[in-house]
């Protein structure tokens, strides 16, 4: 197939690009560094030093014999993105090109603004080049678990059957999401079903969970194909926050309760769910929502894994409760299904001891990089950051 892969630079896409060049498809990659600009600027630069996407696509192409294209550019651009569709007509396009921090889109208006225009723009102008260009294409979206928000009711996979004084139809699954960048997600949702349901797109909606680790096969080749692997309270998740905490020696920091429960997947079976949506696209005019994580934890759970994890690599951990910079739910019911990608085949990897040992044991290697000034949170939802929280850099 040809693919193309928007936000191709990301934690996600450039590991997605990777598997599927490697499986033989003809691979595009579009970025325009946003992640790594706003990194600069709130001074949240990955644990690993990652060659740019040029550089990454010849290793690659050196190492595996494949290769990986690359365009840089603005996927809130429709030239850019309306260039890309009639040069490339690609048959299915992932589309990762979002502001993925939940923080960053918390800290002001600007940041706030940024992260709307970014990811609404770029999915509209998606939906654009798709219905006029290459309207047979498989749109895979990133969509997340977080629009759903934590309802005291099962959520379903992305629809639900409502009863009303007698009559029923199927809705989209209620959304309620808990910060700006994850409201985003649900408005793209949105504009996405409006667009099918008239035009008769085709889309799948991956309603993904926070991600953790930091190898995949390909990534495996060299350590400059490493996915950029954050630990700062921006662009850190959960895990790999706690990972790198605990071989910093730092103690664990568990927002409030710690009774937040959440989804989550190894990046391995992100690649894999990817993969699968791809290989059994859905017909015209139909959105398909599936839920993508494999496990469920709340927060002091994952702690208490961590800290097992840590007493097996002979590190000492501990934990700490923070006053919670978010506001969110510390404690509360939490059901989602999940089976939709369990029957198209996924074969989860699950978060044992033993795999969260050889994560750290890959942070190990790096520990002489780990900068402790990145881990504690500087964004409170209520409040404006700090003044010195934001390293000014010019725009690029
Ligand atoms: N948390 C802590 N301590 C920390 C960091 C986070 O207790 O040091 C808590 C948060 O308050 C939250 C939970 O851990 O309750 C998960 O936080 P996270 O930062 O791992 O995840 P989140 O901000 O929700 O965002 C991440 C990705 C985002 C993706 C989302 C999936 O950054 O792009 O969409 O995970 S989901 O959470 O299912 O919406």
């Amino acid at each position: 197939m040809r693919i193309i892969i928007l936000g191709g630079d990301g934690y996600l896409g450039w590991p997605t690009a990777m598997r599927f060049a490697a499986r033989g498809h003809e691979v595009v990659v579009a970025d325009n560094y946003l992640r790594r600009h706003i990194a600069m600027e709130t001074s949240s630069e990955a644990l690993m030093p990652n060659p740019n996407l040029q550089e990454r696509a010849r290793l690659f192409e050196t190492l595996s014999g494949r290769r990986i294209q690359v365009e840089i550019g603005d996927c809130a651009d429709y030239r850019f993105m309306e260039r890309l569709f009639t040069e490339y007509r690609p048959e299915a396009v992932v589309h990762y090109a979002e502001q993925p921090s939940a923080p960053y889109s918390m800290m002001g208006y600007e940041q706030a603004r940024r992260t709307l225009e970014n990811n609404l723009n770029a999915t509209f102008n998606l939906i654009w080049a798709v219905k006029d260009h290459a309207r047979d294409c498989h749109i895979v979206k990133l969509g997340t678990m977080g629009e759903y928000g934590t309802p005291n009711i099962d959520i379903e996979e992305g629809w639900i059957d409502i009863e009303h004084k007698g009559r029923k139809d199927t809705f989209l699954f209620p959304r309620q999401a808990g910060s700006l960048y994850h409201t985003t997600k649900v408005l793209d949702t949105d504009l996405l079903w409006f667009y099918v349901r008239t035009y008769g797109l085709r889309v799948t909606d991956l309603m993904q969970g926070p991600v953790y680790g930091l190898s995949t096969e390909e990534a495996d080749l060299d350590e400059r194909l490493m996915p950029n692997f954050h630990y700062d309270d921006i662009f850190g998740t959960l895990v790999n926050r706690f990972l790198v905490q605990a071989v910093a020696g730092i103690p664990l920091t568990v927002y409030g309760k710690g009774g937040q429960v959440r989804g989550y997947l190894n990046l391995k079976d992100t690649m894999q769910c990817v993969e699968l949506a791809l290989d059994s696209p859905v017909p015209a005019g139909k959105l398909r929502v599936l839920n993508q994580f494999t496990e469920t934890f709340s927060v002091n759970e994952l702690a208490a894994r961590v800290q097992e994890a840590g007493r097996e690599a002979r590190l000492h951990v501990e934990i700490a409760h923070l006053d919670n910079p978010r506001k969110e739910a510390e404690e509360h019911y939490y059901n989602p299904a999940h089976s939709g990608l369990l029957e198209l085949g996924l074969k989860p990897h699950y978060m044992t001891t033993a795999v969260l040992e050889g994560m750290m044991g890959q942070v190990v290697r790096h520990r002489d990089r780990i900068d402790p000034a990145k881990i504690p949170p500087r964004v409170r939802w209520k409040e404006a950051p700090a003044p010195d929280a934001l390293v000014q850099v010019p725009a690029v």
